[in-house]
């Protein structure tokens, strides 16, 4: 039985794989209970023009959540949505989308980050925005349709990364906030402004861009057609950590957790964000852009960020697999890739951040591609290719750790690893052993409980 009067928020957390509709419910101590309500697969489409997410379909099957909870009764304190990072939509002078977001994997950004640095500099380019280079941006991809679709970018009044136009589509408000603004690019994060220079000296404009809210906040409420069609009552809609990665790394700032000078993150999913808390950027020239970031915490606050490769590289392996009958449970999986530790076809190293894993046709064969042009051993069984998988993931997390320890001169003892793919004992025990830290498992829903917490925050306001 649902208890009617109990405080209950409602956070959607989209990721590229899957989305989640998530009851968060506080108790008293201020620990939040969370209820999976509803889980729906996000599947790209792609199309002669390039690849584009099925953002309607996302939005309806966030539409049947909200129906799912006026059904239960349940009266909702606030709803707030995170999603991934970099992607936007552009919007023309009614409010109307000019053309499905597209998916930060679309070949069209290839090459794109190193086009920029020429003609910015690199020095520049970090001192103004901070963002790691890489060509998923949000710059790099309004450059690319600035070449590519310069008549549908003249028609573009507003931009809106994902969290923001979901949220614009249930309460119709226009705004962004420091988390999600912060991958993109084309965001101060320290300053907390637009880099408009960097834009116009690209030729881009800047006015599309959406206001940014100074923290969490109430940005409206659901609109009418939003509550006819769910049968909601004028819900808020929070605005404030509208980036996953954020959301997730909002909720590890605590006296529980080891100081900032001894913790790493991971916070993985299809992606493995690795970072630490800082005060403030380190000195120029010390960290290398095209590793290493900053990114802004709900807070304002910023952190250190790598992005890695996470459950991409196994996730589109299973999808082969499964497809041809084997049975590629993340249990049987994990078993068999221990199982095949020690096999000379298991031996391999790859490096999950090679461009040609990125979009491959079929990821089993992208690996053993990359193992055959790097003189190793092809793995041959689901075992053999999870566990060179695996073993290559926790290099690359070693690998970032030990450069973090190096450049910031922090111990960096203790890792703490959240989101999905925190539930792989096998992975972390992998990782603890090659970086040699002592791992602390975390909520394999970070994100989602960063995302209540929020909510709670700006309601509270
Ligand atoms: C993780 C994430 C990362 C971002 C990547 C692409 O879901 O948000 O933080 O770099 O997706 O947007």
């Amino acid at each position: 039985m649902d208890n009617h009067d109990e405080l209950v928020y409602l956070a959607f957390d989209l990721g590229a794989s899957s989305g989640r509709a998530i009851l968060g419910r506080p108790d008293p101590a201020g620990r939040i209970g969370l209820e999976e309500i509803h889980r729906f697969a996000n599947t790209p489409v792609k199309t002669d023009k390039g690849l584009f997410w099925d953002i309607e379909a996302l939005f309806e099957q966030m539409l049947q959540a909200m129906r799912f909870v006026a059904e239960r009764g349940i009266r909702l304190r606030a709803i707030g949505v995170d999603t991934w990072g970099v992607d936007f939509a552009l919007l023309d002078e009614n409010g109307e989308m000019l053309e499905r977001p597209r998916c930060y994997r679309d070949g069209r950004n290839s090459g794109m980050s190193s086009r920029i640095v020429e003609r910015i500099g690199a020095v520049r380019l970090v001192g103004r925005t901070g963002s790691m280079f890489q060509d998923i941006t949000s710059l790099c991809q309004l450059t690319a349709a600035a070449e590519d679709t310069p008549d549908l970018l003249a028609r573009a009044r507003t931009l809106l990364f994902i969290p923001d136009l979901l949220r614009y589509w249930l309460c119709g408000s226009v705004v962004s906030d420091c988390t999600v603004a912060s991958t993109c690019q084309m965001y101060d994060a320290v300053r907390r402004e637009w880099a408009t220079d960097i834009l116009s000296e690209l030729g881009l404009s800047a006015e599309i861009l959406p206001p940014i809210t100074a923290g969490p906040a109430i940005a409206g409420t659901l609109s009418r057609t939003i509550q006819e069609k769910t049968r909601l009552g004028a819900v808020p809609v929070v605005v404030g950590a509208g980036h996953d990665t954020g959301a997730a790394f909002g909720l590890c700032n605590t006296e529980d957790l080891p100081p900032p000078e001894d913790l790493v993150i991971i916070s993985s999913g299809t992606w493995s964000v690795l970072g630490i808390f800082v005060e403030e950027h380190l000195q120029a020239g010390v960290l290398e852009p095209t590793r290493f970031g900053y990114e802004a915490n709900p807070d304002g606050s910023l952190r250190i960020i790598r992005n890695l490769t996470g459950a991409w590289l196994i996730e589109q392996c299973r999808k082969v697999w499964s497809a041809s009958g084997v049975d590629c449970s993340y249990e049987t999986l994990v078993a068999a890739a221990r199982a095949a530790a020690g096999e000379d076809n298991a031996s391999a190293i790859i490096d999950p951040q090679w461009e040609g894993f990125t979009h491959p046709t079929e990821m089993p064969a992208a690996v053993a591609e990359y193992c055959r042009s790097t003189d190793q051993p092809e793995p041959q069984t689901p075992g053999q290719f999870a566990q060179v998988i695996f073993a290559s993931l926790a290099e690359s997390y070693a690998e970032a750790i030990s450069e973090l320890r190096e450049k910031t001169h922090q111990p960096l003892r203790n890792l703490y690893m959240i989101g999905g793919m925190s539930r792989n004992k096998y992975l972390n025990e992998l990782t603890g052993r090659r970086a040699g830290v002592s791992v602390i498992v975390g909520p394999a829903e970070a994100a989602a409980t960063g995302n209540v917490a929020v909510q709670m925050q700006a309601v509270k306001k």
